[in-house]
């Protein structure tokens, strides 16, 4: 699970990137073989039902505190898009690059209106941020045109000639886009192209198909950053209403950062998402920590939270539509007499089947039945799963 930080420049990306990783590799005994200097490990969060079962979990990998799982996710600083970037220009093809191996995509805007879509600080208030959602829709929907425009014609005439399978070819032929043949199918339906003569497909028709490719292969949460800044609340309203068919967070990454940073150094005790926290060492602060600190506690009591944690929950959750699942033997436990070892976080409509065979190919291959922990019903196969679902898997061997 790759979640990309994307926006332009001087958005707050680099800051909820620290915030969101801080310390994140040293917890999460997450086991990742490729890690560039711009990846890190975040969390996403999901209730444990440790709790509701009365019992201490053994968490493989993340943490749970006070019931919240903690679920350890990757996370790509994705660098600065600049306008133009499909052409090149910036880092755009690095930008780019980064973007395609992403699942799903979190768009950094400083809604305080204080920066533009190429970066440059313009003073509060003084630019629109719906601008820059727009403008990062546009480059990215003109990238993977670019992609699919260059060699459309020689590759439609190929795929009719040799009758390929049209969603087939796309996915391998450009791979670059990143996009799985079931997205490509989505993608066909919604424009309404004609899927068996692609060599009729014009500029505009690329240009559609390009526009839903992009929204299915990489749904996109909002974190409206900057909150903290006087009028920024008025540009979120206005953002909000704008695009009703995003998720939009309100955040503040430099709280959150801050509060991680204090938080490590034993300063405060808090943890992400939550709506507060604690001065642990009141009187070894100086005056500049103590304001700070107040600051970030009337922020929150005035937001609720500083949004980063929940920026995070909803792009794998509610964009992306991810479940969380938790595989245990009797008794909650694995054979080692681990609780709630493991948890997973796999696509809705996932069956029963389908998570046996994530699990292992000898799970699926062997699937008998499985059993939900907690009505200790037994299920069959073909049973969709739900989020928190508590599963133990009956193998024929
Ligand atoms: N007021 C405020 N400033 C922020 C916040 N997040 C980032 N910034 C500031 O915005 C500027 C750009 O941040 P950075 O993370 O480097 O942006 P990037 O270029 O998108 O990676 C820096 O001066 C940050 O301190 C925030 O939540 N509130
Ligand atoms: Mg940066």
């Amino acid at each position: 699970m790759l979640i990309g930080i994307v926006g332009a420049p001087n958005q707050g990306k680099s800051t909820f990137f620290n915030a969101a990783t801080l310390a994140g590799a040293e917890i999460a005994n997450y086991p990742f073989t490729t890690i560039e200097p711009n990846q890190g490990v975040g969390f996403v969060r999901v209730k444990c039902p440790c709790k509701e079962f009365g019992v201490e979990c053994d968490p493989r990998q993340g943490y749970c505190k006070e019931g919240s799982r903690y679920v350890p996710v990757t996370l790509l600083d994705v660098a600065g898009l600049v306008p133009d970037a499909h052409k090149g220009k910036g880092l755009g093809n690095k930008f780019l690059d980064d973007l395609r191996q992403a699942d799903v995509l979190v768009h950094v805007i400083d809604v305080s209106g204080g920066t533009n879509s190429s970066g440059e600080s313009v003073g509060k208030g003084n630019f629109d941020p719906a601008e820059t959602v727009r403008f990062l829709e546009k480059e990215l929907d003109l990238w993977m045109h670019g992609m699919l425009s260059r060699n459309w014609a020689r590759f439609a005439k190929q795929v009719k000639q040799e009758s390929k399978k049209l969603s087939e070819a796309i996915a391998t032929q450009f791979s670059g886009l990143g996009v799985k043949e079931n997205q490509v199918i989505k993608a066909i339906e919604k424009c309404g192209v004609d899927p068996e003569n692609p060599e009729n497909w014009d500029d505009t028709d690329l240009l559609r198909f390009a526009t839903e490719v992009r929204k299915i292969s990489k749904p996109m949460v909002i974190a409206a950053n900057k909150m903290d800044v006087d009028g920024a609340a008025e540009n979120y309203k206005k953002l909000k209403s704008e695009f009703p068919d995003y998720i939009v967070v309100p955040i503040s990454a430099e709280s959150e950062l801050a509060l991680r940073k204090a938080s490590s150094a034993g300063i405060v005790s808090y943890d992400p998402g939550e709506p507060d926290f604690m001065i642990n060492d009141e009187e070894g602060l100086n005056d500049k920590q103590k304001e700070a600190l107040l600051f970030i506690k009337e922020y929150l009591k005035k937001n609720n939270n500083t949004g980063v944690q929940q920026v995070l929950d909803s792009a794998v959750f509610d964009a992306l539509g991810r479940i969380a699942i938790f595989p245990v033997g009797a008794k909650l436990q694995d054979s080692k007499g681990k609780t709630l070892l493991d948890v997973f976080l796999v696509p809705k409509n996932t069956t029963a089947l389908d998570f046996a065979y994530h699990l292992h190919s000898d799970f699926g291959d062997n699937f008998v039945a499985a059993i939900d922990h907690r009505s200790k019903k037994q299920i069959g196969k073909e049973h969709e799963l739900k989020h928190r679902d508590v599963i133990q898997l009956v193998s024929g061997k």
